[in-house]
């Protein structure tokens, strides 16, 4: 750690100032009231309200804000059964709901306010809930509300190693600092960071937490068995918080932790040994989330090794989870990272699909396929990866990156809420991919998607699987690096519960908590710089969907050529008369025939593909003329201009009010602008002098290219 104290982000005590000024009634018992009555009794000492604890249904006449558990619904709802219900109402139903009922209600009448609700966790949502509306809570008109999220399943994963990794660190693809769990080898024996980070997850409504890489090392791998005792502790303090742990488990643990000569996952041992491993987890942490899987992929273990598809190795993982109502999120990040580049025929972009459409319908019910929202790898620009589209019967969870490891890695002003909102709101049955009336990929991911190309029920018939992401934390005294990365972990979790919430409302929601008090000016210099920031990112880096051209390794900066020769899988094929991949059926690797239609001939025609995706899916000489009018070559020369004087603006914008904020963020801030103007004129320049050399076509605005 640092040593110094961690930024309050989102929860600076000025934050409750408007309940700590108030007569506050918190009602009910349950280890989570507790947790709220404790921030209660806190913000009322501070700001000269009262706080009372109360029984339920004990008179509260006088009080201004009362937190109750409701009398009726007391009996918290145990069940993780999943539920059965028709998921065909499409969207606008009500959440399924397949764990604990988070819901609470928000009552306002002549000023007071009643925050009602059937469990402890559910009080706690509507605690902050209460928190982020601060005196607009109190001040509207009577009101009576029900909120709930749209799913239960709101994740996060780390890509924490216990040991440091001798390339990937503490953090795999962590740009802020060391591990908030682990420190060389150990789980830290104060965990207070730790309690800080619970309590603003909790703040967003996230509700579990993956605590190890999902590339399980030998270290690693023994948080399941000899070193259960270190999760236990973790597990306690994210417990008063009302999220869950999961691990991320190695599927050769048999042979490597269980001494058996195999992992085969349908050999009676092998199921055993998970089955015994399972017990004790339970035993030790019986609020356990489950187990989480990387296999077959970048060389983790896999149930290919034994010749049995991952539906066998997931299912027999989810049978040994079984009883205690725990899931195994299985990741369908699988492709071959040792292709040959020769090799024209061979796409990873097809490989997930191609491995788990056709199992579709064989996972067990407490399985969640975890897919990552592109067919590539989190790339600024990708179109919606189809797998999420493909698996009508089968609980699929998409899986974003928080972290920004191809977006910047947090030395770039990058908010992604802009992105994750247009992923969230794709429509794969409609024409422009918006309108209508089938599912948005949120609804696929909570359980409300009806599938209109379903050939047999028309219906998606399993729960949600939710969603899950790469958080960007580390013990870095800003959490996250870049003081405005925070913003990305906040509306991750906002979009999680309700994914229809805009984007740039999220981002004023996150400045009026995290700068309390600042002048309004503060708020608009944050709109000016991160409305457009995703879009600027993708202007000075690599144009038109195409991807990559990172340098290797550490994937920071450019490198037109980095991957183009490697066994990744990731090109351009860029020669001197054009740039692109061929994904057509017709003349290409055939992905584009993996969308339903009307995507698979939307992306199949070179007339019809978005320009944005462009280089996705076609290889086009330079002189190809988009739908802007613009030619190929002409878009690169532009944006990558473009992108560098936005970055410039960005930088004029706040250095408005860089004095109006606490001058150790607003120096961060200015050390990352610095770094991200030379890192967007570096890209600017590599890509446009690459492009001139093998094009050989001039700038038509004559500026100056290398
Ligand atoms: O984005 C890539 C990263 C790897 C990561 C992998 C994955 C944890 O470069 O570092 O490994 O994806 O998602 O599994």
């Amino acid at each position: 750690m640092t040593g110094v104290a961690p930024h309050a982000a989102w929860l600076p005590d000025d934050a409750f100032a408007a309940i700590g000024s108030r007569r506050v009634v918190v009602a009910g018992d349950g280890a989570l009231t507790a947790t709220i009555a404790e921030e209660v009794a806190a913000a009322t000492a501070r700001f000269g309200g009262a706080f009372s604890r109360l029984d339920v249904g004990d008179g509260v006449s006088d009080a201004e804000l009362v937190l109750t558990l409701a009398p009726s619904l007391v009996e918290p709802v145990e069940t993780i059964e999943v539920s059965t219900r028709d998921a065909s109402a499409g969207s606008g139903a009500a959440a399924e709901v397949s764990g604990i009922d988070e819901s609470f209600r928000f009552m306002r009448e002549a000023g007071a306010v009643v925050v009602q609700a059937g469990t402890d966790a559910g009080l706690l949502h509507g605690l902050f809930h209460v928190v982020r509306l601060g005196e607009t809570a109190f001040d509207g008109p009577d009101t009576d509300e029900t909120h709930a999220p749209a799913t239960d399943l709101r994740m996060l994963d780390h890509w924490d190693n216990v040991d440091v990794h001798p390339t990937m660190g503490q953090v795999e693809r962590g740009y802020s600092g060391g591990s908030i769990f682990y420190d060389n080898g150990f789980v830290r024996a104060d965990l207070s960071r730790v309690e800080r980070y619970a309590r603003l997850l909790a703040a967003v409504g996230i509700n579990r937490v993956a605590i190890n890489n999902v590339n399980v090392h030998e270290h690693e791998a023994r948080l399941l068995t000899d070193d259960l005792g270190d999760v236990v502790r973790v597990a306690a303090v994210f417990r008063r918080w009302g999220i869950r742990v999961h691990l991320s488990v190695s599927f050769a643990s048999p042979v490597t932790l269980g001494g058996l000569d195999t992992s085969d996952p349908l050999d009676q041992d092998v199921a055993h040994w998970w089955v015994r491993a399972a017990a004790r987890v339970w035993d030790a942490i019986p609020d356990f989330g489950g187990f989480v899987v990387k296999a077959d992929s970048e060389g983790q273990p896999g149930p290919f090794a034994y010749g049995r598809t991952h539906a066998d190795g997931a299912n027999m993982l989810a049978a040994a989870v079984e009883p205690y109502e725990g899931l195994v999120h299985w990741r369908a990040f699988v492709y071959d990272h040792r292709q040959d580049w020769r090799d024209r025929s061979t796409d990873r972009a097809r490989a997930a699909y191609d491995h788990f459409h056709p199992l579709d319908g064989a996972f067990s019910e407490n399985v969640v396929v975890q897919v990552k929202y592109g067919p590539l790898d989190f790339q600024v620009r990708e179109p919606l990866s189809p797998v999420l589209a493909a698996m009508p019967h089968t609980r699929v969870a998409l899986e974003l990156q928080v972290t920004q490891e191809y977006t910047g890695q947090q030395q770039h002003a990058v908010y992604l809420g802009q992105q994750w909102s247009q992923l969230l709101g794709f429509r794969f049955w409609e024409p422009d991919g918006v309108g209508g009336g089938s599912p948005t990929v949120a609804d696929l991911a909570t359980g409300r998607g009806k599938a209109a190309n379903d050939p047999g029920t028309g219906r998606w018939r399993k729960p949600a699987g939710g969603f899950a992401a790469v958080s960007n934390v580390g013990d870095d005294e800003f959490w996250t690096g870049h003081p405005f990365a925070q913003a990305n972990l906040y509306a991750y979790g906002r979009l999680c519960w309700d994914p229809t919430l805009d984007p740039g409302a999220l981002l004023d929601e996150w400045v009026g908590l995290t700068f309390p008090g600042a002048p309004d000016a503060v708020g608009e210099a944050v709109r000016a710089v991160l409305d457009r920031s995703w879009e600027t990112y993708e202007q000075y880096t690599a144009p038109l969907g195409v991807g990559f051209m990172v340098r290797p390794g550490h994937h920071y900066g450019p490198d037109v050529d980095g991957y183009e020769y490697t066994p990744w899988g990731t090109y351009h094929f860029a020669d001197r008369d054009g740039i692109g991949v061929d994904r057509t059926v017709r003349t290409g690797t055939g992905y584009a025939g993996q969308y339903p239609s009307p995507w698979s001939a939307t992306y199949e025609s070179l007339s019809t593909c978005p320009d944005e995706l462009l280089l996705f899916f076609h290889h086009v000489p330079y002189t190809h003329v988009l739908h802007s009018g613009k030619s190929v070559i002409q878009h690169i020369y532009d944006t990558h201009f473009e992108g560098v004087s936005r970055v410039e603006e960005m930088i004029g914008e706040w250095s408005k009010v860089s004095t109006l904020v606490d001058p150790r963020v607003s120096e961060r801030i200015s050390e990352r602008f610095a770094e991200q103007l030379r890192s967007a004129t570096e890209w600017r320049d590599q890509v446009n002098t690459y492009f001139l050399r093998k094009s050989g076509i001039p700038d038509e605005r004559g500026r100056t290219i290398y």
